[in-house]
């Protein structure tokens, strides 16, 4: 059997979807509007014009809805804010963010909560294997005994430009890898997603090295922060934003942070990647923000925000050197 592997410059198909094509879909429609002189009574009619209206936001949080959690581990929402972290800029509403997200087995537009409704999340465990010497294995349960859950705020910023400042939930990466005691040996982690095509509609026609995988040096992972989230704005992940539990890496491009993970795994050597395994040189291992480094296709100097699209000028490690910047000095 052949598989027909498209090359990155062939496109569109595998490539992110190139942002000024949204945002000028956007744009057309906003000046169409104005040319046509309606008024926000008119933007309902404006939607069946060009057949996409717009969903209001009880079908995007019922699409994306979690089993809700025992009454023991619920009452860690909302969890503490950790005062160490601010965004410095405005915080990206909810709704935002959850109709616009990135999650390739599901589809590879950013409206993945149209797609995610066969996703079973619950019951979920992760494995934590490799060179250590105390492997195991998590259920959701076990997360939620074992670690404080606190709230941080953090900037994501995605190779494709776009931007958000969400508040996540969870804990730092570091305290979960302390419990299986990696060995001295173990340089890389290596963090996998499912792989369940019934259940993940665009697993099943895409060619892509599923599952979706990502890794960090071990100095990375145990950087505090690395964080590992099971909720976002004060609740559990819905099943969009990677539910039941996510990597948050905010001085990486997006990509790194993989989502609904299955199994950790300590390596010695580095580990082929998803995107960097299909496009090296556009998706690096490392893939630390960096203005300076243009992304083959767009340049990386601004970002935009989800909601309002204000822009940014991007900074280095999406402004985390004081935490970070240590980690790569020669
Ligand atoms: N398993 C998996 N994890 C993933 C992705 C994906 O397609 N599959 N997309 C990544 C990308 S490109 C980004 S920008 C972030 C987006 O997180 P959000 O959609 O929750 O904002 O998730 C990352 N984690
Ligand atoms: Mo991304």
């Amino acid at each position: 059997m052949q598989f027909i592997i498209r090359r990155p410059w062939d496109l569109p198909q595998r490539a992110h979807t190139p942002i000024d094509v949204y945002r000028n879909r956007k744009h057309h429609r906003r000046e169409f509007l104005k040319r046509a002189g309606l008024t926000a009574a008119g933007i309902g009619m404006a939607n069946l014009l060009s057949g996409c209206s717009s969903p209001n936001n009880d079908e995007i949080e019922a699409a994306g809805a979690v089993p809700s959690l025992p009454t023991q581990h619920a009452s860690a929402y909302p969890a503490q804010r950790n005062r160490e972290f601010d965004y410095g800029r405005p915080k990206t509403v909810k709704r935002a963010a959850a109709e616009y997200t990135n999650f390739y087995e599901f589809s590879s537009s950013k409206d993945n909560w149209r797609h995610v409704e066969n996703f079973k999340v619950s019951p979920w465990s992760f494995e934590v294997d490799g060179l250590c010497s105390k492997p195991q294995t998590f259920d959701m349960d076990d997360v939620y005994q074992s670690f404080s859950l606190q709230e941080r705020a953090y900037r994501h910023r995605c190779v494709e430009t776009w931007a958000m400042c969400a508040p996540w939930t969870g804990f730092p990466f570091h305290e979960l890898l302390k419990l299986v005691e990696p060995k001295p040996a173990a340089k890389y982690v290596t963090i996998e997603s499912f792989n369940r095509p019934d259940e993940a509609p665009a697993m099943q026609h895409t060619v892509y090295p599923w599952p979706y995988s990502e890794a960090l040096s071990i100095e990375e992972a145990t950087n505090e922060l690395a964080f590992v989230a099971t909720g976002i704005y004060g609740a559990p992940l819905p099943k969009q934003h990677g539910a039941p539990i996510r990597l948050v890496v905010p001085w990486k491009y997006g990509f790194k942070s993989i989502k609904s993970i299955v199994r950790i795994t300590l390596t010695e050597s580095q580990p082929p990647t998803f995107w960097n395994q299909l496009a090296p040189h556009e998706y690096g291992f490392e893939a630390n923000v960096d203005p300076d480094v243009p992304h083959p296709r767009w340049s990386q100097r601004t970002e935009w925000m989800l909601g309002t699209n204000e822009e940014f000028e991007t900074t280095t490690y999406n402004g985390y050197g004081e935490f970070v910047g240590k980690l790569y000095q020669a």
